[in-house]
């Protein structure tokens, strides 16, 4: 940590109780060290500011298996001036695609039914099921974000989405018949206001669609750097049954996809409504027990894995630069600053990291300080070794940049262990 961090202590923020079974037996697993927060991106002139490293650890609720962080950051922290944007990759943008297209199709939408999307950010999700011609509204909390969705054409009411403030919207612009939330439920503490909320606002006939990293791919890939402040919840279908049952919802569908380095999309109905459930949700929570997602010893091997795969990219990083090599980062994503900051690995190691995201060029990363460059000056300043902290888009990012190969550059991709392409 530089000399102007200041550690949080760790019984500030602390989560007292299982978010959505309330249970106190909480089995802390992990310890990944005190850190910044995730997309806290410097400005060049704010280096030298005080920055706040918060205790970054996770638990395991002993009664439903949910895995939540320790420690619960004010929202407004992280993201009342938020600088992830979905659209900059077209793994995701294909992804929001397909996501439009089979809910339009799978439930016979038209252009007088109303789609909601919770954490809409920049209207990706939202911008597909305007083109196919359904009534659309978003509802996100970053003022800097919501500007630009609405200049592009996406209604966004930029508030945090609450119980109360449904009541207002749903009376506002009708019940909705569609209520997405995709990488955003895991983002929201009173996860109990929000189902309140959905239950205000949705048609009895309507269904929630919600997306998250799934907890199963986390575990078995070792992908420990997705998990960060601004993910409070580590989603796997037990623990959101009983979340959705607490409701009167029930889960009709669920769905796996690659995204994000595996992630569930969870299809959600009122108890009373006419959907049927599918028979592979019975099958997701027989293969959760079987993988041993309800027994502690599953979360303790994770622990040691994540030791021993921080310990090989830090060995790699100090023997490559004792032979004198250069290193960088591709994509400063906020699993990426997880990543460096967990294990230590800074701008003493890595000399430049390069995004595409226009508000985080020139900026540097939370805690570690590297530089963020534009894309070009990969092959302008041709690094040895480039690990890829974006890992989850390693194989757009490999394909767009063969002519870094090419000149002898070398890709690391660090999890689910360290890969040298
Ligand atoms: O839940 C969240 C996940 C979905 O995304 C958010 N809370 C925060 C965010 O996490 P992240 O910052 O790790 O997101 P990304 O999208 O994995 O970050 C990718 C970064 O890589 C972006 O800053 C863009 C950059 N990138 C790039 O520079 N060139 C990405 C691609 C595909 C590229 O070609």
């Amino acid at each position: 940590m530089n000399s102007k961090s200041i550690k949080v202590p760790s019984s500030k923020y602390r989560l007292p109780k299982c978010r959505i079974c309330g249970d106190y037996d909480l089995y802390t697993f992990l310890k990944l060290g005190s850190m910044p927060i995730p997309n806290g991106f410097i400005p060049q002139n704010d280096l030298d500011k005080k920055e706040f490293f918060f205790p970054l650890n996770v638990c395991v609720c002993k009664k439903c298996f949910l895995v939540s962080l320790t420690h619960v950051i004010p929202p407004e922290i992280m993201f009342k001036n938020y600088l992830y944007i979905p659209s900059t990759s077209q793994t995701v943008l294909s992804h929001f695609e397909e996501f439009s297209k089979s809910v339009y199709k799978e439930y016979s939408l038209n252009n007088k039914e109303l789609v909601v999307d919770i954490g809409s950010n920049d209207g990706t999700l939202l911008s597909g099921f305007k083109k196919l011609g359904t009534q659309i509204l978003g509802v996100d909390p970053a003022e800097n974000i919501v500007k630009d969705a609405v200049s592009r054409g996406i209604p966004t009411v930029c508030e945090f989405f609450t119980s109360k403030k449904t009541k207002f919207l749903s009376s506002k612009y009708g019940k909705a018949k569609i209520i997405c939330g995709t990488n955003v439920i895991a983002h929201i503490d009173d996860i109990h206001d929000v189902f309140e909320g959905v239950n205000n606002w949705l048609d009895d006939e309507g269904v929630f669609i919600m997306e998250a990293p799934y907890l199963m791919d986390l575990i078995e890939k070792n992908e420990f750097d997705t998990i960060y402040h601004e993910h409070l919840s580590y989603f796997s279908i037990k623990p959101l049954k009983l979340l959705f049952e607490k409701h009167n919802f029930k889960i009709i569908d669920i769905k796996k996809f690659p995204i994000h380095g595996g992630s569930i999309r969870v299809f959600v109905a009122k108890n009373n409504s006419h959907h049927k459930i599918k028979e592979n949700v019975a099958n997701f929570l027989i293969e959760e027990e079987a993988k041993g997602l309800h027994e502690i010893a599953t979360y303790e091997d994770f622990a040691l894995r994540v030791v021993k795969v921080k310990k090989n990219l830090i060995n790699f990083v100090k023997k490559i630069r004792k032979n004198g090599k250069t290193i960088a980062g591709y994509g400063a994503a906020a699993k990426g600053n997880v990543m460096l900051n967990s294990s230590k690995i800074n701008n003493s190691q890595i000399d430049f990291i390069v995004d595409s995201i226009k508000h985080k060029q020139g900026k540097y990363t939370p805690g570690t300080h590297i530089k963020i460059l534009k894309e070009d000056a990969l092959l302008k300043k041709m690094p040895d070794y480039t690990i890829i902290l974006a890992w989850n888009f390693a194989q757009e990012i490999i394909v767009k940049n063969q002519e870094y190969i090419k000149r002898g550059g070398r890709f690391i991709i660090p999890v689910p262990n360290l890969e040298i392409i």
